[in-house]
């Protein structure tokens, strides 16, 4: 495997002052082995790194870069913000803005309060939902993956999984004690928890469509049935949208498919795109839950960067470009990465999994369903990798981790189609020799 040799010593020079060499775990090709690119510039669908080569990307920062990289729209539109200062600390019309767009595409949203990352989002409204029910339990579904706030890093997924790790170390058995992890898909696991434990569990908290495990849809009703007793027992629902939060659709896994089964969840929390790519998240819901947060109420939460208007800005003006016709088009774009990829594995016969929750989607490298986080653990990591090395190679980015969600973003071209298509029958023949 040729490495990039201004990567490498970029990374041999980062190893000496940043751990592991980079800002975020699942960065640093851990599971799939060799040296992370370092990126510098995208444009459109593609980035480049240090050594000037370019790839497809469908990574896009992991979710933001919805409508493509340095889009002239959203880099007009924090130009003309960025020279009048980056942040006072002080209220401003841009988040007003941008909590009112928030609002009328989640119109469950009557509240929203916006902080820097996905992580503070989900402390936050597991915080809110303690407070709302006076109860102390939290229950997650393993392989899910809320952020690194202590309580919630249990059996989780994305990064954790990535590396193999069960829980952290540093994570306090008192600071997990409130945490109750069952398995995603589960139906029974679920009615059980809430026999036993109903009367303190404050909130289940769920990513919709889990998509840090790889991509695990819910089973038909699953949700519904999650919903149903949370309302028999008076505990919250929290929807973790951060990946999925307009992105799967205008109102994410909500306005797709939620609404038409009634579940209105009592709080969201979102990331990614509603920042454009800046730090930018948001937790929001019910106006009498969210209210409790000071000043109006006594939950304490705060930010000093929290809405700053070069943020709210890029996030605006990403969310003005995802137009439905946007995501009619992801839907597509998907779909098609889907097939041909689908394609290429099967006429090299490796065993995989297509799954997909909208236009987020993952290939397990395994011949049965993945509907769970145990279930995601026993894919063939190794063809994995061999896959993710041989397009890396060539020209096409993916995330480099089996335990994460592909992202499309709407300025793919049919050339970056024809691109993928060359380049995938010879991923497929790698991954089939590992397979082998
Ligand atoms: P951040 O704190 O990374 O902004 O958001 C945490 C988070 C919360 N909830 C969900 C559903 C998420 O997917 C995330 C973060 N997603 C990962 C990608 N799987 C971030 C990538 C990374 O950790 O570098």
């Amino acid at each position: 495997m040729t490495q990039t040799a201004n990567s490498r010593t970029w990374h041999e020079r980062a190893l000496r002052v940043i751990p592991g060499g980079v800002s975020s775990p699942v960065r640093a090709f851990a599971s799939v082995g060799g040296t992370p690119r370092y990126m510098v510039s995208g444009s459109g669908s593609r980035v480049t790194d240090v050594d000037g080569r370019s790839y497809v990307d469908f990574i896009g920062s992991w979710g933001p870069m919805i409508a493509g990289h340095a889009h002239p729209d959203v880099i007009e539109a924090v130009h003309a913000v960025m020279g009048k200062s980056f942040s006072f600390g002080a209220p401003g019309p841009h988040e007003v803005e941008l909590a009112e767009e928030i609002a009328r595409r989640v119109p469950a949203c009557e509240r929203v309060r916006f902080v820097s990352s996905g992580t503070e989002a989900v402390m936050t409204a597991v915080r809110l939902a303690r407070a709302a029910t006076g109860r102390s339990l939290i229950v997650k579904f393993s392989g899910c993956y809320h952020g690194h706030a202590d309580s919630m890093l249990v059996s989780a997924g994305s990064g954790v999984a990535t590396l193999g790790l069960r829980n952290s170390p540093g994570v306090t058995d008192g600071s997990v004690a409130d945490t109750v992890v069952i398995p995603f898909n589960d139906f029974a696991a679920v009615t059980h928890v809430f026999h036993e434990f109903g009367p303190s569990i404050a909130a289940v908290i769920t990513e919709p469509a889990p998509a840090n495990m790889g991509v695990v849809p819910p089973d038909s009703g699953f949700v519904k049935h999650v919903y149903e007793l949370t309302r028999q027992h008076h505990a919250l629902l929290i929807f973790d949208e951060v990946m999925t939060g307009f992105r799967i659709s205008a109102a994410g896994w909500y306005g797709k498919f939620a609404r038409e089964e009634e579940i209105e969840p009592d709080l969201f929390t979102f990331g990614k795109v509603i920042g454009g790519g800046l730090p930018l998240a948001a937790v929001g819901g019910r106006a009498d839950v969210m209210e409790l947060l000071a000043p109006l109420g006594s939950v304490y939460q705060a930010g000093t960067l929290s809405g700053n208007p070069v943020a709210t800005t890029a996030g605006l003006a990403t969310l003005a470009l995802c137009t439905d016709e946007l995501y009619a088009h992801l839907d597509r774009r998907a779909d098609e990465v889907g097939g041909l990829v689908t394609h290429a594995l099967s006429t090299a016969g490796v065993p995989h999994r297509h799954q997909a929750a909208g236009n987020l989607f993952s290939f397990f490298f395994t011949d049965k369903p993945v509907r769970n986080f145990s279930d995601a653990q026993a894919q063939d990591t190794r063809a994995f990798a061999a896959f993710f090395h041989a397009l890396l190679e060539n020209g096409i980015s993916i995330p480099p981790s089996a335990f994460e969600a592909w992202f499309v973003s709407a300025a793919l071209t049919d050339d970056d189609m024809s691109e993928l298509e060359r380049v995938l029958p010879l991923a497929a023949r790698a991954a089939a020799r590992v397979e082998a």
